[in-house]
């Protein structure tokens, strides 16, 4: 080779160092979700297995089987970045009446591994099957006889797949759905015109109603004043808002590599998942003071959704739902509308899932994210103390959200993630969507004299009182691995009798420190406390350990269920907000791994049994966000958005705070948005 070539080259080389610093990570992530072409794989891997050849092969669910820890960690400090991943996907498959676990490897097209779970629990419920089901009723003779005592249409009548429970049967007993039948018609909102009385039971694996009882016919309620859609509100009306964008004359401040978001101080990966939904992992704050980027959460994402209804009639006790474990909040998710659902500046990134027959799904504009201009001050003073100055700070709050939202039939969850250049990670979710209501004969609460368990909204219309327990898994790596789980209490303490002044009490903390995982059940708000997660290697210059807190926004709701009842043994971690464990890469879901028709043996009260240690390990913290909803009026036909969440806040991980010595934004003409026409 001439010497030019070599130049030629070596200028070529570092040309393309210099234009793409980032090359190595647009190669696939360990993390990053499997690809259509990679579900499309596993498929054919699986279907040219031995267990192809069963007529029922169905897939439940498929996804990423992430790699260890430690290999994600030590990719992520790039000693051994641009190796080939191990690409693997974890796949739970029922043929021929069994479920089974499915390990492949995915560069490979190969089966690692199968095998038969024998324990009490099914998968998630494939989208598929619960079409199927949904339709039944309509060739049912038992129910078009009903829908005939009802004066209702056949054509009008839409049903929805409600997950069975598990109330003591014994045996693993069958795979069972029951159906909500409801009224269309000239509205929407079926789901405010319900056919009360009735019980339907499916058989999943047969696909067959193997019960049905029309107990007692009740009104359904009418159509009218049930719509949400635009067109079908007499009279539309116009609030005096006038419409807004947000502009960015600079262009937008983040950069999506792959599924590697970076955005101002915060790095962090964002993928889906048919079951979790949103997936936050190797989230990571850049320290100015340090010159460092500091480790803050390795993964994040909704666990498990429990919504236990409070109505014992026959046709509603066992409405005690787990939306991700038993449905699928990923497989849920909706596509984002632009301009609504997200700001003009958002950037949307799609999903893929798998069908029953394991075809990859493209879920367009899964996710969102964008930067937030909340309007809100980060930091502000005003000086007057000073004679003859007069001296103000503000510096404006930026954020980075990222959001999905699960539409779970009739509700919307909104799951938001929000970075911020504070250091903190401020977790939201909203709900909105329709209620579930039941039939009744009442038209005014004059006439009611027992409870109802909900709340009158309409003419026959009773919106059932209910819960939603968001459990959010939350694998904090504060500054490294091992971190110590803290209570910091604050107790009123007395002054001392004889002393010179005439206070009499005063608060102070103790901390006290989780050492084991039953020193870490927490119920928020018995005792006044803060939570805190902290790196007991690392201290301040000051001497304190650098950590995170955990603070709750909304008041915080456990179940109050009673401990013997059924859907409490099966989500028992519900009376507890806070419980930690040490990782374990296989303790993932809140309520099991298997969860509809479960018995509560393998959740997180279970695990926490076991009582490990936990001090100065990789811990996993779990939280809970809980709504108690006594449904109101104003939540009909609709529900406006109702909002709760966390915040994990830098508590002694920085050393002042962080945004102390950011330089003001300048005045810049921004265009002020006036429509010139
Ligand atoms: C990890 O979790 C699984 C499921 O709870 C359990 O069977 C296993 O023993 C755990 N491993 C360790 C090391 O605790
Ligand atoms: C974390 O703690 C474990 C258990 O004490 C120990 O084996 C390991 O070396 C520690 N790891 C780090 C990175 O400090
Ligand atoms: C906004 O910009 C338009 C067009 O440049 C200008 O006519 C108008 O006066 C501006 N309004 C304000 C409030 O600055
Ligand atoms: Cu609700």
């Amino acid at each position: 080779m001439s010497i030019q070539l070599w130049f030629l080259l070596l200028f070529f080389l570092l040309f393309h160092l210099l234009l793409h610093p980032c090359l190595p990570l647009s190669s696939a992530h360990p993390l990053d979700p499997l690809t259509a072409a990679e579900i499309s794989t596993i498929r054919r891997v699986i279907q040219s297995s031995h267990l192809g050849a069963s007529k029922s092969l169905a897939f439940h669910y498929v996804g990423l089987d992430e790699p260890d820890k430690t290999d994600v960690q030590a990719w992520a400090e790039s000693a051994t970045r641009g190796r080939r991943q191990r690409r693997r996907a974890f796949v739970v498959a029922r043929s021929g009446g069994e479920t089974h676990e499915i390990v492949v490897d995915v560069a490979d097209a190969s089966v690692v591994s199968d095998r038969v779970y024998r324990g009490s629990g099914y998968p998630i419920q494939t989208l598929d099957e619960l079409e199927a089901a949904a339709a039944l009723p309509l060739n049912y003779t038992p129910f078009v006889e009903s829908a005939r005592r009802r004066g209702v249409a056949l054509s009008d009548v839409v049903c929805s797949p409600l997950t069975a429970g598990w109330f003591g049967e014994p045996g693993r007993g069958r795979r069972r759905l029951k159906l909500q039948c409801c009224v269309a018609g000239e509205t929407a909102n079926f789901y405010m015109r319900p056919m009360e009385g009735i019980t339907v039971v499916v058989d999943l694996d047969e696909m067959r109603i193997i019960g049905y009882r029309d107990r007692v016919v009740v009104p359904v309620p009418k159509a009218e004043g049930t719509d949400y859609r635009a067109a079908k509100q007499r009279p539309p009306f116009a609030l005096e808002t006038k419409p807004g964008v947000v502009v960015q004359p600079a262009g937008k401040g983040f950069r999506i590599d792959g599924h590697v978001i970076r955005w101002s101080n915060w790095d962090f990966h964002l993928s889906y998942d048919a079951r979790a939904g949103l997936v936050i992992s190797l989230a990571s704050v850049y320290d100015a003071q340090k010159g460092a980027r500091r480790r803050v959460l390795y993964r994040g994402y909704v666990s498990e959704v429990f919504v236990p209804y409070m109505d014992p009639a026959e046709e509603w006790y066992f409405r005690t739902f787990f939306d991700a474990g038993e449905y699928g909040f990923g497989l849920w998710a909706s596509p984002l509308e632009p301009m609504t659902d997200c700001p003009a500046n958002a950037e949307f990134m799609d999903g893929y899932y798998a069908t029953q027959d394991g075809e990859p799904v493209k879920l367009p504009n899964v996710f969102c994210v964008f930067e937030r201009y909340s309007g809100d001050a980060a930091w502000r003073h005003t000086e007057l103390g000073i004679p003859g100055q007069m001296i103000r700070e503000v510096r404006p709050e930026v954020s980075l959200v990222v959001r999905m939202v699960g539409a779970l039939g009739n509700y919307d969850y909104v799951t938001d993630w929000e970075f911020k250049t504070s250091g903190s990670i401020k977790v939201g979710v909203s709900l909105t969507g329709i209620l579930e209501v039941k039939g009744t004969p009442y038209t005014h609460t004059d006439q009611i004299t027992t409870d109802v368990h909900g709340s009158l909204l309409a003419e026959n219309t009773i919106a059932v009182y209910h819960d939603h327990f968001v459990t959010y898994y939350l694998d904090l790596d504060i500054d490294g691995l091992n971190n110590t789980f803290i209570k910091s209490k604050l107790k009123t303490a007395r002054v001392a009798d004889g002393g010179d002044v005439p206070r009499r009490s005063y608060w102070t903390v103790t901390r006290e420190v989780a050492k084991m995982e039953a020193d870490a059940r927490v119920e928020i708000g018995s005792v006044p406390a803060e939570l805190l997660i902290v790196n007991p290697n690392k201290k301040t210059k000051m001497g304190n350990h650098v950590g995170y807190r955990l603070i709750t926004n909304g008041a915080p709701a456990a179940s109050l269920l009673s401990d013997d009842d059924y859907p409490q043994m099966r989500a028992s971690y519900g009376k507890k907000q806070v419980w930690v464990t040490p990782y374990n890469k296989s303790e993932k879901w809140a309520a099991g791994l298997y969860v509809d028709n479960s018995r509560g043996d393998d959740n997180l009260a279970a695990w926490s049994l076991r009582n490990r240690a936990i001090e100065n390990v990789d811990i996993v913290v779990w939280h809970t966000v809980g709504f108690h909803h006594i449904p109101y009026q104003e939540d009909f036909p609709l529900m406006p958005m109702l909002s709760s969440g966390f915040e994990l806040r830098p508590s002694n991980f920085f050393e002042i705070n962080p945004l102390i010595r950011l330089r003001p934004t300048k005045h810049t003409h921004l265009p002020n948005c006036t429509l010139i026409v």
